[in-house]
């Protein structure tokens, strides 16, 4: 695996929040009735029950708030009407309001949102490459998008400092790009290429670096990757230190098992997970309205006992935003974060998967929220941050690097098994890596009481 140093963001010194997920900028200008009179987002009142007669709320009820940063509050659902192969699913509500605002991030400087956007345009662009090297016969196996989620893929691993972790999934090759893989590598991983980050063993996206990147594999089984990076918090802490683990799960795979159990150990040990909910409103062709009853995804961390939040996932400045803010509670110690960021898958599952089953209306409402449109939209007219000269620069910029990398991801050899001595190996054994802890010796310390004296233990745990 080729190792490049994990890049970091510099931050501007705009400072945090130390109450979590609790905005207090002035957001852009909206018609829209989300706010609260100070700018802060009405939260979602959930769990209230029957309002007593004398208006006070009964000692026996409680009541739940979830933050929602969103500047609009769709509300339509997605039906099933009719069965076998008349089956249909058609949309119940309305969907003609305007296009929302960027919100104003808190955190974010001019450098940090241009550097954001042009990660976003990479995503993109080299999923059009991608596309277009499977049409042409030289990817092996399939291909997944992100097409629609780039903002809240990107922008939320931008969040992430050199000492935390990322365990992408399928629809976050942009967090990848983000956490210093290359496009080349992405593209030579789909053609199984010979100087692939797995030496051509796997087609998809099953590879991460531990040794420099911070970032796990994803795991296709839905759910599981949360426990391994609950692993890597514990692993952390038992070596004195406090990190975040952002990782990301579906509104299909929020479901599983494991799910429940990674996020109940984390919340109970106080790990530093983040979980972004990808509500992209599809777990391949059955629609979000189809898999669960709560309204809202984020409403499962008040079960948790953490802190649940909403975003729209087509807004970069609110994704980074609240996954700043909840890194920087993983670092203090505070436990974990659910955060459900509403959007839609704008493709196919994967490209295999032609979406003719998604109302033709649906496409049409959210393509008017594309992320990147609204955050070009955002820097170049409204902040005015980017001349429109210095955007087509940029964009050239990165349809050229592009190209430099898919040229060389073709030229990369395929791997030739009779030959290739080094990269036999599936498992490891002992002589192919030491494994060692990663930020000092293991210390055994009590969760809650810092004060307990800790004691140096032999390194027991095998952390990756
Ligand atoms: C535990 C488990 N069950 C089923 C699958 C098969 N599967 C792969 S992707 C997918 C749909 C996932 O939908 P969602 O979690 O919403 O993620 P999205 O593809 O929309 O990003 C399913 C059912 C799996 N990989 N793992
Ligand atoms: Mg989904």
């Amino acid at each position: 695996m080729a190792h490049k140093k994990r890049p970091t963001h510099k931050h501007t010194g705009k400072k945090s929040s130390t109450v979590p997920l609790a905005p207090s900028s002035k957001p852009p200008k909206t018609n829209s009735p989300v706010e609260q009179a100070d700018g802060s987002p009405k939260p979602v009142a959930t769990n209230a029950g029957p309002a007593p007669k004398d208006g006070g709320v009964p000692s026996s009820l409680r009541t739940y708030n979830i933050p929602d940063y969103r500047l609009e509050r769709p509300e339509f659902r997605i039906v099933m009407s009719d069965e076998g192969a008349n089956l249909e699913y058609r949309i119940e509500g309305d969907l003609s309001a305007p296009t929302p605002p960027i919100r104003e991030s808190k955190y974010l400087s001019r450098e940090q949102c241009i550097a954001i956007y042009r990660w976003m345009l990479l995503n993109r662009r080299m999923e059009v490459a991608l596309e277009n090297l499977y049409k042409q016969g030289k990817v092996v196996g399939g291909v997944y998008f992100g097409l629609g989620q780039e903002g809240c893929s990107c922008a939320s691993a931008y969040a992430l400092g050199p000492d935390d972790w990322l365990g992408p999934m399928i629809r976050n090759q942009g967090a990848m790009l983000v956490c210093g893989f290359a496009a080349r590598d992405i593209m030579r991983q789909y053609m199984a290429k010979a100087d692939s980050p797995t030496w051509g063993r796997d087609a998809s996206s099953h590879f991460g670096d531990w040794q420099q990147r911070n970032v796990c594999a994803p795991i296709s089984m839905l759910g599981e990757l949360i426990g391994v990076m609950a692993g890597v918090c514990l692993g952390a802490r038992l070596q004195g230190r406090n990190i975040a683990a952002l990782t990301y799960v579906g509104d299909g795979g929020q479901s599983t098992g494991v799910t429940y159990e990674s996020l109940n150990f984390a919340a109970v040990q106080k790990l530093g997970l983040v979980l972004i909910v990808e509500n992209n409103l599809w777990g391949y062709s059955t629609p979000a309205d189809m898999q669960f009853c709560v309204k809202d995804l984020a409403e499962r961390a008040i079960a948790y006992g953490i802190p649940g939040v909403i975003v729209d996932g087509t807004d970069p400045c609110q994704v980074y935003d609240v996954t700043h803010e909840a890194c920087e509670r993983a670092r203090r110690g505070e436990g974990p974060t659910l955060i459900e960021a509403k959007m839609m898958r704008m493709k196919g599952h994967a490209i295999h998967d032609a979406a003719q089953y998604v109302p033709a209306k649906l496409v049409e409402y959210w393509r008017a929220r594309d992320p990147i449109a609204r955050l070009e939209n955002y820097l170049v007219n409204v902040k005015r941050w980017l001349t429109a000269e210095d955007n087509h620069k940029l964009i050239e910029g990165v349809e050229r690097e592009l190209e430099a990398d898919r040229e060389a991801a073709v030229a990369s050899p395929m791997p030739d098994p009779e030959t290739d001595k080094t990269h036999q190996g599936v498992y490891c054994d002992p002589a192919c890596h030491e494994i060692k802890p990663k930020y000092g010796p293991v210390v055994a310390k009590g969760r809650e009481s810092a004060t307990t004296e800790s004691k140096k233990v032999e390194a027991a745990v095998h952390l990756m």
